[in-house]
């Protein structure tokens, strides 16, 4: 049973300090996954990435070709990543990284392709695969902004997971009166409700991620912190997206 599960930039990162890791929420997630088998972690950008990519005016559809932006995004992301990479391998999780710049990138019609192969044969392996939001080459647009919700989707749908997991600063999806939605079903339904994204988060906030869990086959679930151990165990925590 493969659980996909992103642990969010704004919790695993302190959003408003720049490359600032908040050392409690990582502590609590990589405890959390302790023991764990047959799951994907994706996190996100966080105070890592999205600003590199704001002053380099990069975004998921607003391409480069500047290698040394590409660098500077990249690099920013690989320093997060080392960081859960090294939480997981501390608590005894056989934490492996996975950078999507060097497996993965998007035709002309802004398709991925998606590193599932490699995904499959370590979680195969008994590794767990550490991926992560990132900047990669686009035909025809030099590169762009992959977020860990696309990752998210391309490889849970391609995994065939049975859980995905999104675990995010709010205990959940909250409705106008800032109560948790606990089905969503339709994104009409709740599409009023959702606000847009701040300003440095280039990938679009929780209306873009209610949108693409959506279009899962698996049941989604997108809570907080408190709710991840929940989660891992099975249970219905947060906001239940299918
Ligand atoms: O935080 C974005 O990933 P996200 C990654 O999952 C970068 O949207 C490089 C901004």
């Amino acid at each position: 049973m493969t659980t996909v599960l992103k642990l969010g930039g704004s919790v695993i990162t302190e959003k408003d300090r720049t490359e600032t890791v908040d050392v409690a929420n990582l502590g609590a997630a990589v405890e959390a996954l302790a023991g764990r088998e047959d799951v994907v972690v994706i996190h996100g950008g966080g105070s890592f990435g999205h600003h590199h990519a704001a002053e380099h005016g990069v975004s998921t559809t607003e391409g480069t070709h500047d290698d040394e932006a590409v660098r500077a995004i990249h690099e920013a992301m690989k320093r997060l990543n080392a960081a859960v990479v090294e939480g997981l391998s501390g608590e005894g999780t056989p934490a492996l990284p996975v950078h999507p710049l060097s497996v993965a990138s998007r035709d002309a019609n802004g398709r991925l392709d998606a590193p599932t192969a490699h995904v499959e044969t370590m979680l195969a392996e008994g590794f767990v695969p550490v991926l992560h939001g990132d900047v990669i080459a686009h035909d025809e647009k030099g590169a762009t902004i992959l977020s860990g919700d696309e990752l998210v989707v391309a490889l849970a749908s391609a995994l065939d997971a049975d859980r995905v997991g999104v675990c995010s600063a709010v205990p959940g999806v909250y409705d106008e009166s800032g109560e948790v939605i606990s089905h969503i079903d339709s994104f009409e339904a709740v599409a009023d409700a959702l606000g847009g994204s701040d300003e440095t988060d280039v990938t679009g906030g929780m209306a873009g991620k209610v949108r693409q869990l959506l279009e899962l086959d698996a049941e989604a679930y997108v809570f907080g912190i408190d709710g991840l151990d929940a989660f891992l165990d099975g249970r219905q925590p947060g906001t239940r997206i299918d």
